[in-house]
């Protein structure tokens, strides 16, 4: 029996009677919610951990047994006609066996495919450290948001847009950030990406623009990348889409881990108060770690090394006991300030400057539970935006509007039937009740003769509930127009926050969009598209710009600014990821390198202070099997040459020790290893006689520390004094910061 339908949960008033009114105002009935058995009515943070283990199993100690129960004596032979002879049908073990592999696939993502996900809470503040708990009951009604104790269980997934499920982890693309709210009114998902804007406008054109960015129809190519002609064909003939490009092009598609990416619900949704008042509101997710980036090199050499990076990185470190953690803001607005602003708040193509209406933090959402299995969860966990609980509205954007449809019916392709909804993890943990009763794979076994409304048989059962009993109501906004297949005038003006976005960037940031537009146009093989996409795109957004692409991609740079280039030079600094960098080196890994002959101190001491501070060290040989220190000490290293690079690490350091260094000189890959940090701007630090490995690298136009000194010079460190915790000090600053732009490493061939 599945704990919703628990036949001693039910209300005892169904049964007839007069129905008392619920008094909490949440519109639920905390003591006969009859949510799971575990559970026990409220919810908390444990709610739906309680809820999935009644179908968690676990095979510790158990007999084989077929689908069915049966034990199996022999899992390995199928039943032949003589031991040489040919298999015969009535082996029933080998067909379920068969047929089970045979199906084992579901239709992957459309869009989305290859993700990963976690399961944690949401909280709405309390610790005054992280911001005052924030009533803001006044704004909505949603019940997730009214008590700063309440911990609401959440899932969830993150993932790359256009690569099918087995596509690597680190490609340039937008990233998809998408919560399950398991709330006491029902599930609520914000189904979310990494950048605020989108592509396009209309929901209409979204299968026109999957259709362009997807692998080509003839030949299949390319995979996980936009980088052909079709996308940017596309693009080159929406200036809508400007926007957007922008951010793609930028460091935010590049994200360094999950737990290290903002998340954004895109469009403008409501929020509705318990007196039926509304105001307009942009949900952000604000990670705790801060907002970093990886860079071009190192992406395409992880698509290699480390396919699952990021997959890998969020498992690991919840895995690890650290939990990542993100602040949810809201930027609300109502409709008067709406009508000020020069764009459209319901044009998705559009960001809510924070320079216009600041981010207010109302809570937080910690993930600290990686699934038990992939596919029960991960794959199976399925979103819809239309997944909304009183006090949480839409507004009227038309690519929002095109989503409330899409998300159901591609379920229904998913999962093959309508039931997808009571899968364990998209069940909601607020109880159900309703006339569904059938479809493929049903799993409720309803009781009763209706299944009907109205009925008097069973008490007109389940009743409707009015909104002050949880019901969710509409908002009743005021609609008038004509029936219309246009787009609103209010929808034009694409270049201006194209604008502000490029001026909001660092010299570095500006390069990296730079040079990311000469990669991907470099990619296209027709000029005329690569044209257009300079006079008529980049163009319009700033000249300069535009000018540095053309210069890399044969395309003669124009000469004077677009017709429609905006003259502003607003910038707005939360932006540039460059301020979104907060003083830790919480969860970074950083490499350490040795041999035999190490110096012991050094490599005690400085894994203690960076373990301090929160980092993860991995100790890296030539070879794994203990390494000894001068002084005798033993350490076992964590991974061989072979199987670590550089690109999964956020930062190097080169313990002293004669011997060590003298073995690691004379070894390619430590000597490469240094390099690659170094050109992937990554801090790298050295101490004692490790500086001789710098040494022997070359480092262009960095400062080396000389007998008894300290120096941090972008981002390298060294020291040749004994004042280890200085050394270690100057390294955690250096780690801190993520990324030393203010390096030159062109010249380095790694
Ligand atoms: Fe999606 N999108 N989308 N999308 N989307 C899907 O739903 C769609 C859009 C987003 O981890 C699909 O279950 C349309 C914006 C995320 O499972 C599909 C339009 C935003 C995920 C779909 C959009 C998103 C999806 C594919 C334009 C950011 C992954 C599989 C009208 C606000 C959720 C699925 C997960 C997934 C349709 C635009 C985010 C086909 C039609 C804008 C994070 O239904």
């Amino acid at each position: 029996m599945t704990a919703d339908n628990s036949s001693d949960e039910r209300e005892p008033e169904t049964t007839g009677g007069e129905r008392e009114p619920r008094t909490d105002g949440s519109g639920t009935d905390p003591g006969s919610t009859g949510t799971s058995d575990d559970a026990g009515g409220e919810i908390d943070e444990n709610s739906k951990h309680e809820q999935l283990e009644e179908v968690r199993e676990n095979s510790d100690g158990e007999h084989l047994t077929t689908d069915h129960g049966v034990k199996v004596s022999d899992t390995d032979n199928s039943l032949k006609a003589g031991e040489r002879g040919p298999t015969i049908m009535e082996d029933f073990h080998f067909r379920e066996k068969m047929t089970q592999f045979d199906h084992e696939s579901i239709p992957e993502r459309v869009v989305h495919a290859r993700g990963t996900g976690a399961h944690g809470y949401f909280q709405p503040y309390e610790d005054p450290d992280l911001g005052e708990y924030d009533d803001i009951s006044e704004l909505t009604k949603a019940s997730l948001f009214q008590d700063p104790d309440k911990k609401t269980p959440v899932f969830t997934r993150f993932s790359t847009v256009v690569g099918s499920r087995g596509s690597s982890d680190t490609v340039r693309d937008v990233r998809g950030f998408a919560t399950k709210f398991y709330t006491e009114d029902g599930n609520w998902d914000l189904v979310g990406n990494n950048m605020p804007p989108f592509f396009i406008q209309d929901a209409m054109e979204f299968p026109d623009l999957v259709h362009a960015i997807k692998p080509e129809p003839d030949d299949g190519i390319p995979q996980a990348s936009a980088a052909h002609d079709t996308f940017w064909d596309f693009a080159s003939l929406k200036p809508e889409i400007t926007h957007m490009i922008m951010w793609v092009l930028s460091g935010r598609a590049l994200p360094r881990a999950y737990r290290m990416m903002q998340g954004f619900g895109v469009h403008t949704f409501r929020l509705v108060n318990d007196d039926g008042e509304s105001v307009f509101v942009k949900f952000h997710w604000t990670p705790k770690l801060g907002t970093h980036q990886l860079v071009w090199d190192e992406t395409t050499k992880l698509w290699g090394k480390s396919s699952d990076f990021n997959r890998k990185g969020l498992y690991d470190v919840i895995e690890e006991g650290y939990d990542p953690e993100w602040e949810l803001g809201v930027q609300i607005f109502d409709e008067e300030q709406a009508a000020e602003f020069d764009f459209d708040v319901l044009d998705p193509t559009k960001i809510v400057p924070e320079t216009e209406v600041p981010v207010r933090p109302i809570g937080k959402m910690v993930l600290n539970e990686t699934p038990d299995n992939f596919f029960a969860e991960v794959e199976q966990v399925a979103f819809h935006p239309g997944n909304v609980v009183p006090g949480i509205d839409f507004s009227n954007d038309p690519l929002l509007q095109g989503r409330l449809f899409s998300y159901q019916d591609t379920q229904l392709n998913r999962f093959g039937g309508a039931n997808w909804d009571e899968i364990p993890i998209n069940r909601p943990i607020a109880e159900r009740h309703n006339n569904q009763r059938a479809g493929f794979m049903r799993q409720e076994i309803n009781e009763g003769k209706v299944s009907y409304k109205p009925n008097s048989i069973g008490d007109d059962d389940p009743q409707e509930a009015p909104a002050e009993e949880g019901g969710y109501e509409h908002y009743a906004e005021k609609v008038d127009g004509q029936k219309i297949r246009n787009r609103s005038d209010s929808f034009e003006n694409h270049f201006t926050q194209a604008r502000l976005f490029w001026n909001s960037m660092s010299e570095p940031e500006k390069q990296n969009i730079v040079d990311a537009a000469h990669f991907e146009l470099g990619k296209v093989e027709r000029v005329e598209i690569r044209e257009r996409m300079v006079y008529d795109l980049f163009n319009n957004v700033d000249h300069e710009f535009a000018k540095r692409v053309a210069e890399g991609i044969g395309v003669e740079p124009p000469e004077e600014p677009g017709d429609e280039m905006p003259t502003h030079d607003r910038e707005d600094p939360s932006l540039s990821m460059e301020n979104r960098t907060p003083d830790t080196i919480e969860t970074r890994k950083i490499a350490m390198l040795i041999d035999d002959g190490f110096d012991d101190e050094h490599v005690s001491k400085l894994r203690s202070a960076l373990e301090e501070e929160g980092a993860r060290v991995k100790i890296i040989s030539k070879v794994l099997g203990e390494k000894s220190g001068v002084d005798g000490e033993t350490v076992e290293p964590d991974k061989h040459h072979v199987a670590a690079a550089s690109v999964s690490f956020d930062a190097v350091v080169i313990p002293g020790g004669d011997e060590s260094v003298d073995a690691m000189r004379g070894q390619g890959d430590p000597k490469h290893f240094v390099a690659e940090a170094f050109k992937h701007y990554k801090p790298i630090a050295a101490v004692g006689e490790g500086t001789e490995l710098f040494e022997a690298v070359d480092l262009p136009d960095t400062e080396i520390a000389d007998e008894g000194d300290l120096v941090s010079d972008a981002g390298v460190v060294t020291c040749r004094s004994d004042d280890l915790e200085s050394f270690a000090e100057a390294f955690v600053d250096a780690i801190a910061q993520h990324r030393h732009w203010d390096r030159d490493p062109e010249e380095v061939p790694a």
